[in-house]
């Protein structure tokens, strides 16, 4: 070991979260575990660790690359280390023995391979009492409505993060149309560059920001649904 090899569990709990900012950027998969078992050895709360230490991080990771300072294989290794820190919390975040909300089928559009957003939203959704088929990345419209029609969940879920694969999302809900089975499902999406507006062109009933609000929302629908259906 160096001297000038930086401790982890010496530095404060603001030098530690720009410490993993630096280490997610470097994809130091092994630092940002540690960092993160700290935090949470150091009563954080699991949300509070993801938000501030990991996504906070991953949002420089974003910008860089945005601006071209950053390139593919670099991302790959922050991402890699960012999956490993969130390993650590998605049994933290889950194990809130919260009642069973209802049910959730997600996963990321055809032609995309972005999955931290949509892990994140089945992390947070499973914390918060939903049950979560995960379909992974790079799903067709055959593979949505096959998972639809086995495990009959509440709510679809869609992500995209490429200007380019979002469109496929109005493929999936325009299927669900012609089959009769888009009031079914409660259709939320998400993805850095969705909005609302583009949201309500494709005919889904929400778009969320984040996976805190996808969780509200998916609470405020699925009780509407109930409601709606017991009246
Ligand atoms: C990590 C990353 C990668 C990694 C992905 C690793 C992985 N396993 O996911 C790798 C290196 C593989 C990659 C590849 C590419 N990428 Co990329 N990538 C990113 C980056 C830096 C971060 C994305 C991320 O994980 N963010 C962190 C998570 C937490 O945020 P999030 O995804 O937005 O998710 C939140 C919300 O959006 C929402 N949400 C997300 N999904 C859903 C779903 C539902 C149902 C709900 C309710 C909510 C919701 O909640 C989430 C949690 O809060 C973004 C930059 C950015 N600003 O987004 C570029 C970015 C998305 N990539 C981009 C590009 C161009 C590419 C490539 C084409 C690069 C290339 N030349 O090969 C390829 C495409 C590969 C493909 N076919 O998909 C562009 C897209 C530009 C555009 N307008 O289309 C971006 C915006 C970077 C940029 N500015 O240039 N990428």
């Amino acid at each position: 070991m160096s001297d000038d090899e930086i401790i982890l569990s010496d530095l404060s709990d603001d030098e530690l979260v720009l410490q993993m900012h630096d280490d997610l950027y470097d994809g130091l998969k092994e630092e940002i575990q540690e960092g993160v078992n700290l935090l949470i050895a150091r009563g954080w709360t699991p949300y509070d660790t993801l938000t501030k230490a990991l996504v906070a991080g991953m949002t420089i990771v974003g910008a860089d690359f945005r601006d071209g300072i950053l390139f593919v294989p670099e991302v790959l290794l922050a991402a890699n280390a960012m999956k490993g820190g969130m390993a650590i919390l998605k049994p933290l975040l889950i194990a809130t023995g919260a009642p069973r909300m209802g049910k959730m089928v997600i996963g990321t559009v055809k032609g995309d391979i972005h999955d931290i957003g949509k892990n994140l939203v089945g992390m947070m959704m499973e914390g918060a009492g939903f049950e979560v088929r995960d379909l992974g990345i790079n799903n067709s419209v055959e593979k949505y409505l096959e998972a639809l029609e086995a495990e009959q969940p509440d709510i679809l879920g869609m992500s995209a993060l490429l200007t380019t694969t979002m469109p496929y999302m109005k493929v999936v809900i325009d299927t669900l149309k012609e089959k009769g089975m888009r009031e079914d499902y409660i259709v939320l999406v998400g993805g850095a560059p969705l909005n609302e507006e583009f949201s309500k062109a494709i005919g889904a009933d929400a778009y969320c920001r984040d996976a805190a609000v996808a969780v509200e929302t998916a609470k405020a629908m699925v009780a509407r649904k109930h409601n709606q259906m017991n009246a």
